[in-house]
């Protein structure tokens, strides 16, 4: 493997970030402190980060309603992130956006979308972008089993290949699409199969597993970057949390959530495997936990603090004026 010890400890601490930030956000809206619909993506970590790290700065990524950790993966502040989820005006967007519309072009976050399978189209287009303008880049489109029946799955893909794109397409395949099994609406749960009839290569990782998804990731984005084509990469994974926070969880059993907690999680899992290969020590991993802890608790205080936006930028930043 080609990561360094200070890489790896880097890995560790975004996935120690995006799921101390999940939890937060859980403990917030059940506390009464933070309103909004919010979609946690705790237990899927290792898929944002490990694909991450393989993309550059002018790398872009599109995201889905359950957004935070592909934001937190590819950069975006969570300073800012946090203030947007509270509607201020030091969040992301302005706190005009929220948990849905998180963006950031800066990072090359082109955004969170709350129109299921949405950001497949915008891919390819930044795909086709980064094709003439023959800049190298690769874009990456993060989204649901549940995005897999929308036509705009099967519209972007079929694109991508005819063009020979510098995509990667990430199926994050949790099981259900809200309060339904992926089996009951989709006719096999090897979303890799949907790719055969556009010809296009494909990769099944264990999203649990860090390590997995690395090697998998990295190999469809080599791929798009020397201009041999998309990828559709997926990852079996499961979110701890329901749907959206607040989610009464009828239609699946506890047992179920359960045992993918406390059998597959993957912080443990890359702790095991970084640990006992001797790539890093387990206090220095502890260290970053009380670093992440602290600063996530800062982000809220420092949220909960700032000011709302002001009435004049109700129109600001919402249509774009060609000058
Ligand atoms: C076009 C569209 N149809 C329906 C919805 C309502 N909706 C929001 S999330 C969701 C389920 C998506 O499931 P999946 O793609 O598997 O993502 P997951 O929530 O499991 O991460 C649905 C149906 C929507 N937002 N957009
Ligand atoms: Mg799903």
């Amino acid at each position: 493997m080609d990561l360094s010890t200070e890489t790896l400890m880097d890995m560790y601490r975004k996935m120690r970030t995006i799921r101390m930030f999940e939890d937060k956000l859980s403990e917030l809206v059940n506390t009464g402190k933070l309103a909004g619909f919010l979609h946690l993506c705790a237990g899927q970590e290792a898929i944002a980060v490990a694909v991450c790290a393989h993309l550059r700065d002018g790398d872009v990524v599109n995201s889905n309603h359950r957004g935070h950790g592909h934001c937190i993966a590819k950069g975006v502040d969570i300073d800012g992130m946090m203030a947007e989820l509270f509607g201020r005006s030091t969040g992301t967007c302005k706190g005009k956006g929220g948990s849905m519309h998180i963006a950031d072009l800066d990072k090359g976050m082109l955004g969170a979308n709350g129109i299921v399978g949405a950001g497949i189209p915008l891919t390819v287009g930044a795909a086709l972008t980064a094709q003439i303008k023959e800049t190298g880049g690769v874009a990456v489109a993060f989204f649901g089993d549940g995005a897999t029946n929308q036509g705009q799955f099967h519209e972007g893909l079929n694109m991508a290949a005819v063009w020979n794109l510098p995509a990667v397409f990430v199926a994050e395949n949790n099981g259900y699409g809200e309060a339904t099994p992926t089996e009951f609406v989709t006719p096999s749960t090897d979303l890799t199969k949907r790719a055969a009839s556009y010809c296009m290569r494909t990769e099944s990782a264990d999203g649990m597993d860090f390590f997995d998804v690395y090697e998998k990731a990295g190999r469809a984005i080599e791929v798009a970057r020397k201009g041999e084509g998309p990828t559709l990469l997926e990852c079996k994974t499961y979110r701890y949390y329901g749907h959206y926070v607040g989610d009464p969880m009828t239609y699946r059993k506890p047992e179920e959530t359960e045992e993918w907690k406390t059998k597959r999680d993957p912080l443990d899992k890359f702790e095991a495997e970084a640990v006992s290969r001797g790539l890093v020590e387990q206090g220095n991993l502890r260290r970053i936990d009380d670093e992440v802890r602290e600063s996530i608790e800062k982000s809220v205080a420092a949220a909960e603090a700032a000011p709302f936006p002001s009435v004049d930028e109700l129109t600001t930043d919402v249509y774009y004026e060609n000058d």
